[in-house]
């Protein structure tokens, strides 16, 4: 369940928040393939209560199992999957099972099913008050029962020690392993027992060979377990059981690229930081809650909001060998209940799409900017390699080649870097990825002319569009 059942010549995973299907099948096709993507994340799937105001957090209110969201119905989301499967792209669902929906007496779900959460009745699973723990509030996240068996905000928790609860959430991911996901994203995995969830994940079917999985393949787990110390559960007690969210990797890249903490430090970057064991954590600068203030990391989170700082750490991210990468792709935002796009009836918007390659209609695409998706580009191309030739200022100008295949700077101090550095490429002219797209034999960036014996010289003036500058064995001239 640590694998990520990938294209084995692409890496890294695109979160595509409040997506539509249709629209994400169309992405897999247009751009996620072509650039290089290895994977999305997707919204959740099953049916939510709907929110006045439909803020984006409805989804996290689960009312029942059926394939119908703002998103899109089930034919429309399995069309997604195939589409996407048959371009290389694999799918990841966020999937909520740790709880249904929040106290209310009247509620109506996105397929149109009533509950009564108050008395924890949702008829279209079915559960009853049967199927959950006694309510209780999570005020002291330093006891572990109160964290699994009380109610996080006022979410109905559901008990995974019982039989009937264990049917019901391995019929749910059954379902979506039989219409060809890779895997899944366990919401809240930290506030159900390692024990139950070890038995829910083993019983899982395998992965679907009509979607072009090998016989045999297990899903991809990655499970929620936001740990960055000094609280009741750590995530060591769930890192045998799949991979997890890496939160410390997020709030340390932050501080670092916020100029909080010196990039020459970065030179240990992996588990001497404290993070889990590379196979074991996916990592991403920021993710849907802490983007807005939910979950965990505080004030270290760098958003689209600080553009040049989090293209930089993305950059970092994406051009360090350590763990399984996601990105980000958010809707712009002012204010952390807001919901995604979407018209006067509720119904979500689709993204614009411009010949730039950048979007709007209110989605901000992190993934189509040129310095993000190219770094795709750049981590696929030096897959295999470590990292070697590292160089540093002794403050926040640092530099490194990955093997022979790529080779990458950053600055960030308030003066120019400019300096002759091996770059460990074959002599040649390299359209930097960063300021530019290489085409065909055409640089729209800067170029970088390496000699005999991989010597460039290399500028980034403090004052420029980016603080970086990344070349490869793909992009040479
Ligand atoms: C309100 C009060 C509560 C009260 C409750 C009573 O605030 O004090 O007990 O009413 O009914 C929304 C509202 C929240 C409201 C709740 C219930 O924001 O104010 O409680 O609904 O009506 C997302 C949002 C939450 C949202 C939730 C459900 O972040 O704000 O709550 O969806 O709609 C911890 C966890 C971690 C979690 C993180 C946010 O360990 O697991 O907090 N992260 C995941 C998801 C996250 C999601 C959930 C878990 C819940 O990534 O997006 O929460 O599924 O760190
Ligand atoms: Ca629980």
């Amino acid at each position: 369940q640590f694998d990520p059942q990938q294209w084995n010549n692409r890496n890294t995973i695109v979160h595509l928040f409040e997506w539509k299907w249709d629209d994400i099948a169309n992405e897999c096709e247009n751009f996620l393939a072509p650039k290089g993507f290895a994977g999305v994340q997707v919204s959740p799937v099953n049916e939510n209560v709907i929110v006045y105001d439909r803020p984006w957090w409805e989804r996290y209110q689960p009312l029942s199992y059926k394939l119908v969201t703002r998103s899109g119905n089930e034919k429309q989301f399995a069309d997604m999957v195939r589409r996407c499967n048959n371009v290389g792209v694999r799918i990841y669902v966020d999937v909520i099972f740790n709880h249904m929906a929040a106290d209310n007496s009247h509620a109506v779900g996105t397929a149109g099913s009533r509950a009564v959460p108050e008395t924890k009745d949702f008829p279209a699973v079915p559960f009853s008050s049967w199927d959950f723990h006694p309510s209780c509030d999570i005020y002291n996240y330093n006891d572990p029962n109160q964290v699994r068996n009380c109610e996080l905000v006022g979410l109905k928790d559901l008990d995974q020690g019982k039989e009937y609860v264990r049917e019901k959430i391995v019929e749910f991911l059954d379902h979506l392993v039989e219409l060809g996901v890779a895997g899944f994203r366990v919401d809240a995995a930290k506030h159900m027992w390692p024990a139950d969830l070890d038995v829910i994940y083993k019983r899982i079917k395998n992965l679907n060979t009509q979607h072009g999985f090998a016989p045999n393949s297990r899903p991809f787990i990655v499970q929620e377990v936001i740990d960055l110390g000094g609280e009741g559960i750590s995530k060591y007690e769930y890192s045998d059981l799949g991979a997890i969210t890496e939160f410390r990797f997020s709030a340390e890249i932050g501080k670092a690229f916020r100029g909080n903490n010196d990039l020459k430090y970065l030179r240990n970057w992996g588990e001497e930081w404290g993070f889990l064991e590379s196979h074991k954590a996916l990592v991403f600068v920021d993710n849907h809650d802490n983007q807005r203030s939910h979950g965990g990391g505080g004030n270290d989170i760098l958003t689209y909001k600080q553009d040049k700082n989090y293209k930089m750490a993305t950059a970092f991210t994406l051009a360090h060998p350590f763990s399984i990468t996601r990105i980000m792709s958010s809707f712009a935002f002012e204010h952390s209940d807001q919901g995604p796009p979407q018209d006067s009836q509720g119904n979500l918007l689709s993204p614009v799409i411009y010949s730039d390659n950048s979007c709007g209609g209110g989605w901000v695409c992190e993934h189509r900017w040129r310095q993000i998706y190219n770094m795709v580009g750049f981590k696929n191309q030096v897959r295999g390699t470590g990292v070697n030739d590292w160089w540093d200022n002794g403050k926040n100008q640092i530099a490194f080649c990955r093997g022979g295949e790529g080779f990458i700077a950053f600055n960030l101090e308030n003066y120019d870097l400019n300096k002759e550095f091996q770059t460990c490429l074959p002599a040649g002219t390299y359209c930097d990825v960063i300021s530019g797209d290489k085409n065909g034999s055409n640089c729209s960036g800067k170029t970088v002319v390496v000699g005999n014996g991989g010597k460039a010289n290399i500028y980034i003036g403090a004052k420029e569009y980016d603080g970086v500058l990344a070349i490869h064995k793909g992009s040479r001239l």
